[in-house]
């Protein structure tokens, strides 16, 4: 059977060397489809097996992390490391602690990682990991013996020039805080092998900003390249957590209206939107207090939704900035269906196949998460280049470098994403990400 005949063909070999992770699949075959033609075309890659080679992770660490909760009774949690393409720079990547952490979605994220990081025009690989480990009503000590247990095994795998992990959904600047007090005493060295430090202690200011308000700057050049603007537009967005709060801050101070967020029990509607004193009280509720969304609706009298997502609220623009899989075919339908014309994904794959389906028939701006969020990670690859330098640069020069990355994101999604339909950013993101990855592989010979 010739593997590049169709998706269908190289997905079945796909499946078959990896079984049990949907997750995984559902990431691999969304870029596929993109990077067949390439292929196809292109005997070099072929001949060097880049497409097998790109699916197939260079390792994944697993490993056993033990604790004492406050009660004094031990507890088990499992930790990974997939370190899956070091072909551009060190692999990089979050760290995840959530109860549903697996190999499956580790996978796909250290996968989705790849193109994303080689779009930011810096040079990050790619990884990814965390552990099965539930942080809510954790105690700060609980979090404290969870990450220094972690980082006792993670230490050996990690380094400045070797893999340099971040946060992602439940590890924030606290956990980072821990996990590096951790590594600095194991290793006897301060270097930046984690990102999302503090500021005082080597991190880059706006990278706690920077996910959200790239997730917004790429909405706002799809709309200028559509000769639109932001101001004025109605925002959904999922999610409450980093990613989503900083969206919303950026969204407001561009002039749009934010009328949702959502958290794992439900969403608030506010139809006045959401100011910057309420974002204020989210911060704290949210990423201090790590209080449910509910509270926030009965001190501030807004609608609340319980066990419900935001995509039947009316808007423009869609944030979605939560978690995977949590936009699906009828939820894009509802939202088309109310008049949304653009979606830019904060989270990663938070579109289901079908949801992406649908933003095609109706001609949706779909910005994917590789491209649309790719500003956290190169921030991030902007702290690891302040740690080298030993100096640091201001929020505005940090900021304007965002900026600049998010556009460049947006051309490379046109340049190779123009279709007789319009940009497809998907493609475009998929290509241009492939490309620099493929090529430096080929470079480096049969490995
Ligand atoms: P946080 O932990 O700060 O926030 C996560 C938010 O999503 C919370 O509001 C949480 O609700 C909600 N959530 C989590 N799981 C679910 C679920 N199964 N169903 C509904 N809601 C859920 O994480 P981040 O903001 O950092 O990450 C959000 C997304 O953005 C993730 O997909 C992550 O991979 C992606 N991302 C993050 C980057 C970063 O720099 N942090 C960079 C690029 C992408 P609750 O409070 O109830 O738990
Ligand atoms: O998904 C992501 O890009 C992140 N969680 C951020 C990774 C990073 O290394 O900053």
């Amino acid at each position: 059977m010739n593997r590049y005949a169709s998706t269908q063909n190289f997905m079945e070999y796909v499946q078959s060397r990896n079984v049990g992770q949907p997750e995984f699949h559902q990431a691999v075959e969304e870029v596929i489809d993109s990077l067949l033609p390439v292929v196809q075309e292109n005997k070099e890659f072929q001949e060097a097996k880049i497409l097998e080679r790109v699916v197939e992770p260079d390792r994944i660490v697993s490993f056993r992390v033990v604790w004492y909760d406050d009660k004094g009774e031990a507890q088990v949690n499992r930790g990974y490391r997939v370190q899956f393409n070091n072909a551009i720079g060190p692999y990089k990547g979050g760290l995840r602690f959530d109860p549903s952490v697996n190999v499956s979605i580790l996978k796909f994220l250290a996968f989705e990682q790849i193109f994303k990081n080689s779009l930011t025009t810096l040079p990050l690989g790619a990884g990814k990991g965390g552990a099965d480990f539930d942080p809510k009503g954790k105690s700060n000590l609980e979090i404290m013996r969870f990450c220094q247990s972690f980082m006792n095994e993670l230490a050996k795998y990690i380094g400045p020039d070797i893999d340099v992990p971040a946060g992602d959904i439940g590890v924030g600047g606290r956990e980072i805080g821990y996990l590096f007090g951790q590594y600095k005493k194991i290793r006897q060295e301060f270097t930046g092998a984690l990102t999302g430090k503090g500021p005082t202690w080597g991190g880059s200011l706006i990278r706690p900003e920077a996910t959200g308000y790239g997730a917004v700057y790429f909405a706002r050049n799809m709309l200028k390249f559509n000769k639109k603007d932001i101001a004025g537009m109605e925002c959904a967005i999922s999610g409450s957590g980093n990613v989503a709060l900083y969206a919303a801050e950026k969204i407001i101070q561009l002039g749009g209206k934010v009328l949702t967020l959502s958290d794992s029990k439900g969403f608030i509607f506010d139809k006045d939107g959401i100011n910057a004193e309420k974002l204020n009280y989210l911060h704290d509720l949210k990423t201090v207090r790590r209080g449910p969304l509910k509270e926030f609706a009965e001190k501030f009298n807004v609608e609340y939704h319980e066990g419900k997502k935001p995509w039947g609220v009316k808007c423009d623009l869609a944030f979605p900035c939560a978690t995977q899989n949590e936009l699906n075919g009828e939820d894009a339908k509802l939202l088309t269906g109310n008049g949304c014309f653009l979606v830019s994904e904060g989270a990663n794959m938070p579109s289901t196949p079908e949801a992406i389906e649908v933003y095609k028939e109706m001609k949706v701006l779909y910005g994917p998460g590789k491209a649309a969020n790719a500003g956290g990670v190169a921030v991030s690859g902007l702290e690891m280049a302040q740690n080298s330098m030993r100096h640091s640069w201001s929020r505005e020069e940090v900021e304007d470098k965002l900026a600049c990355i998010m556009s460049s994101i947006h051309d490379s999604c046109i340049a190779y994403g123009q279709t007789q339909n319009g940009v497809d950013y998907l493609k475009g993101a998929n290509i241009a990400g492939f490309m620099k990855v493929a090529k430096n592989m080929v470079s480096f010979g049969v490995m």
